[in-house]
């Protein structure tokens, strides 16, 4: 395991990835243990000065739902104009209990939520770019204008929304650092190591929250 410098509160933030009700169990899309990231989040947020939080939130209708595709069913995968898509059941409904983060994360320092996945007809795993790798979020340039250099990432799910969003704050010229016992998977046939493999490849850094000392 490659070592975590020490945390430097200037620079360094902590982006917790949509931990909302419909990625824990009971949810929607559950993600297996999805709740247990909750407690481990909040130790983090207690260590960091600076937290971003993400939050999956769709409009009805949402083309990254199988209910929008007759015939289709959820965890199919169909092609987009930006290539291969997952079909979900519907999920993070804007302003649905399901897309409310979870009632026991410690979202009260967050300086910042990101809300992605709005355009209706494409999707957005990462919290800097959408699915078709085109449209922005905006964070990087947020990231940037507030000279932080390294994101610390956790939350839900570790193979999709988490992977996506340090892969690109690689590309983005950002070090990455996934906690990854703040972290759950979906794992749809073996997309967890894939995702691990591809985040190691690209020089994220995958660590324990106990790494930071
Ligand atoms: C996510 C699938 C669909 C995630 C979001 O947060 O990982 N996965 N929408
Ligand atoms: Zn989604």
């Amino acid at each position: 395991m490659p070592p975590v410098n020490p945390v430097d509160p200037q620079r360094d933030v902590l982006l917790v990835v949509d931990v909302q009700n419909d990625f824990c169990p009971g949810g929607a899309l559950a993600v297996p243990g999805g709740d247990a990231v909750v407690p481990a989040a909040n130790a983090l947020v207690a260590r960091f000065e600076h937290v971003v939080l993400t939050q999956d939130w769709h409009p009805p209708g949402h083309l990254s739902f199988a209910s929008s595709h007759p015939g289709r069913a959820p965890f199919e995968t169909v092609e987009f104009d930006y290539g291969a898509q997952t079909l979900w059941p519907d999920h993070c409904v804007q302003g649905s209990a399901g897309a409310a983060l979870h009632a026991g994360l410690d979202a009260k320092r967050a300086e910042l939520v990101v809300r992605k996945g709005f355009r209706p007809r494409i999707d957005s795993y990462s919290a800097f770019c959408e699915n078709d790798r085109v449209s922005p979020t905006g964070l990087a340039g947020y990231l940037r204008e507030r000279g932080f250099t390294r994101v610390f990432l956790c939350g839900l799910a570790t193979d999709y929304c988490v992977a996506f969003s340090a892969l690109d704050a690689r590309r983005l010229h950002f070090e990455a650092v996934v906690l990854l016992d703040a972290c759950r998977a979906i794992d749809l046939g073996g997309s967890l190591d894939q995702a691990l493999a591809s985040m190691r490849a690209a020089g994220v850094v995958l660590a324990q929250s106990a790494d930071l000392g």
